[in-house]
């Protein structure tokens, strides 16, 4: 066998089958081997940034690493942003850069670059494999690295000769490594924050989110009378009728900084104290109040389920009824103006069980909580990043993750531009994905950021340049152009009638709602 099928072969026995990749010369022999070797879901995309989120999606709802393949030194440019996202959302990836020949690089061709200077900073375990030899080796280290807690991206950077030549034969990554739990001291300096008689909260991220861990903190809460905080934007919120509800700490520094002065002390639980987005003048970056403390339950490399189940104990509320849990609600179904009130009652009352919610919503969304809070249960995944472009690729690895789920994309039309790419693979994929294009022909969001950063009665050049208007986007067209059937709302009956028939169609459908 030579290196790519040794590699290949090495990826299927580590648990990676799947690979989402957009390939060029330099990866013809991994892409060869794709087709000798059963067992490797192989899925294009059309840009890298597609490529990417996909892997993100996949990660955050399988827990499991996907692999990419991209080319040289280019295409990883163009999934960085992706990956970015990827890696401040903590999914793990086997992230597969082709690169020409060991002897080909010195003379310096077109399409050679300084790819480990490329991929470094979004990588947090990075190798150029030196030859065919090794090739099996290093995608094992690469495997194990993605699958550490949390996950990781793991560069693995692929010489077209490493792949060519004759390897020896396929390598197993190392077990997972058990993840670490916390001291009893971290567990009683929480408790002591709890119990101390001040007003304090829990604030959660990452594993913190999942179903069992939300009825632990609200045990807690019950019992100690704490806040249960989140961070604004979560790699995967488990929610809806029946779950603990979490507030999250809103955008906008100033209720930020609301929220946080009456949250008190903070026990942080897969969490870092709160930050701002960005900076503003005469505003601060640290969003804690003045003169309160936080101490740190459990970071994310360890078992965060135990550290909360061992507070709750510590704290006698293992037995306690947990506060907070959302009652079943369903909004009634708005009629009329669309508005982001009635998208929010739309949401609501349509919801299918156990769906996976991608936000990119951006603006429209920011209150699109409270009227989903008691729909059936289902996840919420945010752009930790802040790189727009992520949602639609995101919906893709999520569906591919769980093919039996609805998705559902709420996408900024300003944000969905970035990945538009994303609708074909939706579409030869026959994937079950909605997707509703929040259609307000701007950068609403950053209108408000020209006032918040001071700009004080912006001219017509920097209005416009916050404008999508000249020409409008048809998404409609741009939709069935890359097969993915589509309809335009532009009031609350047609929003309702485009939504069933998107769940209903079993595959990719898009909504133009014009706001
Ligand atoms: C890669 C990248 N480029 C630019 C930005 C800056 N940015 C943040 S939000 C935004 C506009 C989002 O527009 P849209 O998705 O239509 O949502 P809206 O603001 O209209 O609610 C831009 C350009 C970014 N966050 N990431």
């Amino acid at each position: 066998m030579n290196g790519a099928e040794s590699l290949v072969r090495t990826l299927l026995a580590g648990g990676v089958n799947v690979c989402f990749t957009n390939p060029g010369t330099s990866e013809m022999h991994f892409v060869a081997a794709l087709d000798k070797v059963p067992g490797m879901r192989c899925v294009l995309g059309l840009f890298e940034g597609v490529v990417t989120g996909a892997a993100d999606g996949y990660y955050r709802m399988l827990g499991q690493p996907a692999s990419t393949l991209l080319h040289l030194g280019p295409g990883l440019a163009n999934g960085l942003a992706n990956l970015h996202n990827a890696k401040k959302a903590n999914s793990g990836i086997v992230n597969i850069v082709g690169e020409h020949a060991t002897y080909h690089i010195a003379h310096d061709a077109p399409l050679t670059s300084d790819i480990q200077g490329l991929a470094a900073p979004m990588s947090h375990w990075l190798k150029t494999s030196p030859n065919a030899a090794s090739l099996a080796r290093d995608g094992a280290l690469a495997i194990a690295a993605a699958r550490q807690t949390p996950g990781q991206i793991a560069t693995l950077i692929l010489p077209a000769d490493t792949a060519w030549n004759a390897a020896d034969g396929i390598a197993e990554p190392a077990p997972d490594a058990p993840v670490r739990n916390v001291s009893q001291g971290a567990i009683e300096v929480a408790a002591a924050m709890l119990r101390a008689g001040e007003r304090a909260s829990l604030l959660l991220g990452g594993a913190a989110l999942r179903q069992r861990c939300l009825e632990l903190a609200g045990k807690i809460a019950a019992k100690t009378g704490c806040g249960i905080l989140t961070e604004g934007a979560n790699t995967r919120l488990e929610r809806g009728a029946g779950r603990v509800q979490v507030e999250r700490i809103p955008y906008v520094v100033d209720k930020a900084l609301a929220v946080l002065r009456a949250a008190g002390n903070l026990v942080l639980v897969g969490a870092r104290q709160p930050v701002a987005f960005f900076a503003y003048p005469d505003k601060p970056s640290l969003l804690m109040a003045e003169g309160t403390r936080s101490s740190t339950l459990a970071g994310l490399d360890e078992d965060i389920e135990g550290a909360l189940e061992a507070l709750a104990v510590e704290l006698g509320a293992i037995e306690t009824a947990p506060a907070g849990l959302a009652r079943p609600r369903r909004p009634a179904l708005p009629a009329g103006a669309i508005t982001p009130a009635a998208i929010a009652s739309v949401l609501g009352a349509m919801l299918p069980e156990n769906a996976i919610v991608v936000d990119e919503s951006v603006s429209t969304g920011r209150e699109f909580f409270p009227e989903t809070a008691g729909a059936p249960p289902h996840d919420w995944l945010n752009n930790r990043g802040g790189s727009i472009g992520y949602g639609m690729p995101v919906a893709i690895g999520a569906a591919i993750a769980c093919p039996e789920r609805k998705v559902i994309a709420l996408e900024g039309d300003g944000s969905a531009m970035y990945t538009l790419q994303s609708l074909w693979t939706m579409a030869r994929e026959g994937l079950d994905i909605t997707v509703l294009i929040l259609a307000n022909g701007s950068y609403n969001i950053l209108r408000g950021e020209l006032a918040n950063v001071g700009v004080k009665n912006p001219g017509p050049r920097a209005v416009d340049m916050l404008s999508l208007r000249r020409p409008d986007l048809d998404w409609v067209s741009l939709a069935r152009g890359m097969g993915v059937e589509a309809a335009r709302a532009k009031d609350c009956e047609q929003l309702i009638k485009g939504l069933k028939a998107g769940l209903r169609s079993g595959g990719p459908y898009l909504i133009e709602v014009v706001l």
